[in-house]
């Protein structure tokens, strides 16, 4: 699998969404001299490093550089993208352990012996308890093929809809969302729509920090047509996203759906639409005019705690016949109104027409690396395979005959998601727990409730590629994943565009894929000829197939045709020329909903679940540094980030420091109905009063541990099922007192 030791390997950065291209290559290559012409983004901070250290040739680093030749990215990278070959080799789990109980150490045992526990363990549950008390937690940094797989096995070969994934705590509103308005999920927008947008809205993304290529990209932009595209940023912080907007409107957190709103009141007040557009192509105006009627300016800016004339210079720029692009992530995701707020959002793009045309629409931002090939894939309870619903009789169908299954394998109820799992567990009712990819004993709300709910599992799986995570710390038997880099496989970035991942080292020790895992297991249940597959492009052929005819068509796409002609978008049905996929959806107005009309929505805004109190007057919102990722099993290990993000800071505004008496570089204690953490404190007056912001990256087994979700909560959108993760309620007191 691996090239030979000079060549240098493509693929897709496998952080953000975003997608970029890398080239990466081998230690020798470097020394040679590659990497002094790295294309990096322009504000500096994508240099690759010097890497070559060691003395022994096996674990030097591959260093990469953004491919010139990737459409998405065209050479671009950030600060993860070009220190990524320093994450690969080390700390890695390298063969399975086990342990029968918690109290015990693990010791390693054989592949061997670890199919058989899953193999007993499963047989067990079945023919006991059935295929509820099974369930598997996955993730969005999954490749396509370890997602389908997934898919196949359990709500396929099992009968068991229990399969969710991190994309639950990420993109469901935004599935939710885009199913809702406009009938299915898909972003319809491209990356080259900010090179021809007006206006770009961004709300609850903090771009420049967590998808800084494209945010670059907008920059370059603008330093060269000075006034286009316009910026509106939408965040209770000031971040280096809303440092270069035209319009910071820093409103008060869960106020968004109300200034959707505002906003829509006022197009509509001034009669700024497309009126044909909303009488041939919409449904549900109405409606929609009736809710916005009672959010007049006056209302929207007292509620939302931002000025009147900001509101209305926002309109103005949202409406006008501007070519409208809206970005958004987990400001508007993680809410328990993130499908309304999609939909007010989308919204804005139905009044004014400004959806499949050049530089305009809902562009929601994937935050994973391949969160869009797992929405592909059904990677998520209530999804199947082909942007299919588990709730469809006939979608079931499709997929029982694809599977040579008989009539109502598959189970018709949707799964559980996520958060179901953690109260099934504290109910005993799972049997297992299969974590892979994922590390919920640090991203989960209510940490301290998903750690007793996993120690009340008989037992628990983690697939992982690294030692020591805090979810291992809840396992039975640790699965040593071969990462990105060792497995060949696909993943889809933000603008539907598929890139193939190229295996181009070797996983250490006997870690193995993902997907092969899945196959093995499968093969080992007694489906032997459905799981018999030699290669991952043999998995990705058969998926691909199962999406003929749907909106995510990737049916004429192959191993063979990526590596051969580079990254594709889809739509790509069978016989498409490479380059024919489709940039743009919904480009004739017409939309897949039964009628063919997108809907407008009209939700009523609801705020906060949590919202704050006399005993906990601040809301804590939770999110990201430029440099790390999540929580740190790849980050933690790079010099370069560690030194520029050594430590989680509790950002606090001056006024409200003062008045919970915290000094500016000490710790303060913070404090939610179910916990407390501390943290050093950042007087800044880039947050909202009434706001204080921590950072997620820090677990429990890092060196300055924050276990910021300690603190939040489980409450989530009812449409969606996702957490609402930006925020709590908390009070703050100095750690000393
Ligand atoms: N550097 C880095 N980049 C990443 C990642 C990473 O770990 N590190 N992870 C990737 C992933 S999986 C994801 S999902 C994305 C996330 O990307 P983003 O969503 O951009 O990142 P966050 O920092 O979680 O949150 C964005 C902003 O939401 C704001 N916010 C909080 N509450 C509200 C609210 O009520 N309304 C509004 N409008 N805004 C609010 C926060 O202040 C924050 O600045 O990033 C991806 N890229
Ligand atoms: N309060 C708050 N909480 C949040 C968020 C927030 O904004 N605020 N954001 C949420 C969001 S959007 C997300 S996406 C989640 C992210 O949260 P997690 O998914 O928990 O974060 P990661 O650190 O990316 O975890 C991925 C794990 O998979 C391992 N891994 C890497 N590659 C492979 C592989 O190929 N196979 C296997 N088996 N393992 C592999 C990594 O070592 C790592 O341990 O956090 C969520 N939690
Ligand atoms: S912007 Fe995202 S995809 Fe691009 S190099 Fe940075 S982390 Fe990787
Ligand atoms: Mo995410």
């Amino acid at each position: 699998m691996s090239p030979s030791p000079l060549e240098s390997a493509r693929s897709q950065c496998p952080y953000c969404g975003v997608g970029c291209g890398l080239e990466l290559r081998p230690p020798a290559a470097k020394a040679e001299g590659a990497g002094e012409d790295d294309d990096e983004d322009p504000s500096g901070r994508g240099r690759a490093p010097c890497a070559i250290t060691a003395p022994d040739g096996i674990d030097l680093p591959w260093t990469s550089r953004g491919d010139r030749l990737h459409p998405s990215s065209l050479g671009q990278v950030c600060v993860k993208g070009a220190t990524v070959g320093e994450t690969l080799a080390p700390n890695r789990l390298s063969q399975p352990l086990y342990r029968a109980s918690r109290e015990e150490p693990f010791a390693p045992i054989s592949w061997e012996q670890a199919f058989a526990l899953l193999v007993e363990r499963i047989t067990t549950e079945l023919a006991t308890r059935g295929p509820g008390a099974l369930a598997m937690y996955g993730s969005g940094q999954f490749l396509t093929e370890d997602y389908y797989l997934a898919q196949k096995l359990f709500k396929g070969a099992l009968g068991c809809n229990n399969f969710d994934a991190n994309s639950r705590l990420c993109m469901s509103s935004a599935v939710a969302g885009y199913a809702r308005s406009l009938g299915s999920d898909g972003p319809p927008c491209c990356y080259d729509d900010l090179d021809l947008a007006d206006t770009v809205l961004l709300i609850g993304t903090n771009t420049a920090e967590c998808h800084p290529v494209l945010f670059q990209r907008l920059l370059k932009r603008r330093r060269k047509q000075k006034t286009r595209p316009r910026l509106i940023v939408v965040d209770p912080r000031a971040t280096a996203t809303s440092d270069a907007a035209d319009l910071h409107l820093a409103i008060r957190p869960g106020t968004d759906l109300a200034l959707l709103h505002g906003l829509a009141h006022l197009l509509i007040a001034k009669g700024d639409l497309d009126r044909a557009f909303i009488a041939q192509a919409t449904e549900g105006f109405e409606a929609l005019a009736e809710r916005v009627q009672a959010w007049t300016p006056e209302r929207v800016s007292r509620l939302c705690g931002i000025g009147e004339a900001a509101l209305r210079e926002a309109a103005a720029a949202c409406g006008g016949g501007n070519a409208l692009l809206s970005l958004w992530s987990m400001g508007v995701n993680q809410s328990v109104e993130g499908t309304a707020t999609v939909g007010g959002i989308i919204n804005l793009h139905l009044l004014t027409g400004q959806i499949g045309r050049p530089g305009a629409g809902p562009f929601s931002l994937t935050g994973q690396p391949n969160a869009m090939g797992g929405r592909e894939a059904g990677g998520l309870a209530q999804l199947l395979p082909g942007y299919r619903a588990v709730a469809q009789a006939e979608h079931r169908a499709e997929l029982e005959r694809h599977w040579g299954l008989a009539p109502g394998s598959i189970a018709p109820e949707p799964g559980l998601a996520v958060w179901q799992q953690i109260e099934a567990m504290e109910r005993g009712e799972l049997g297992l727990w299969w974590v892979a990819a994922t590390n919920p004993l640090v991203s989960m709300p209510s940490l301290d409730r998903v750690r007793a709910a996993a120690l009340n599992c008989p037992l628990v799986v983690l697939s992982e590629a690294y030692a020591g995570t805090e979810t291992a710390a809840v396992a039975h038997l640790l699965l040593p994943a071969a990462q990105w880099s060792e497995k060949q496989g696909v993943m889809t970035n933000s603008e539907r565009r598929v890139t193939l991942c190229s295996a181009f080292r070797d996983p250490p020790g006997e870690a193995r894929p993902d997907w092969a895992v899945f196959a093995e297991l499968g093969r080992r249940l007694g489906f032997a000829e459905a799981f018999r597959y030699g290669s991952s492009a043999e998995v990705y052929a058969e998926f691909a197939a199962i999406t003929a005819g749907r909106l995510c068509d990737h049916a004429g796409l192959s191993h063979a045709l990526l590596a051969d002609h580079g990254p594709q978008q889809w739509p790509f049905p069978a016989g498409t020329a490479p380059g024919g996929g489709q940039a743009r959806l919904y480009t004739d107005a017409r939309f897949p909903t039964p009628t063919g009309r997108a809907r407008l929505v009209a939700d009523a805004p609801l705020g906060l679940a949590e919202p704050p109190c006399d005993a906990y007057p601040l809301v804590l919102t939770v999110g990201r540094y430029l440099g790390h990722w999540h929580t740190m099993t790849r980050t933690a290990h790079v010099a370069r980030i560690a030194k520029a993000h050594p430590e989680p800071l509790l950002e606090v505004h001056p006024g409200d420091a003062e008045r919970h008496g915290l000094v500016d570089g000490e710790r303060a204690r913070i404090r939610s109905r179910r916990g407390a953490v501390t943290a050093k404190v950042q007087i800044t007056e880039r947050i909202r009063p009434g706001t204080v912001f921590l950072p997620m990256h820090w677990g429990a087994s890092q060196a300055n541990a924050c276990e910021a979700n300690r603190l939040m909560h489980e409450l989530g959108c009812p449409m969606s099922r996702q957490p609402e993760l930006k925020a709590a309620a908390v009070d703050l007191e100095p750690a000393w007192a």
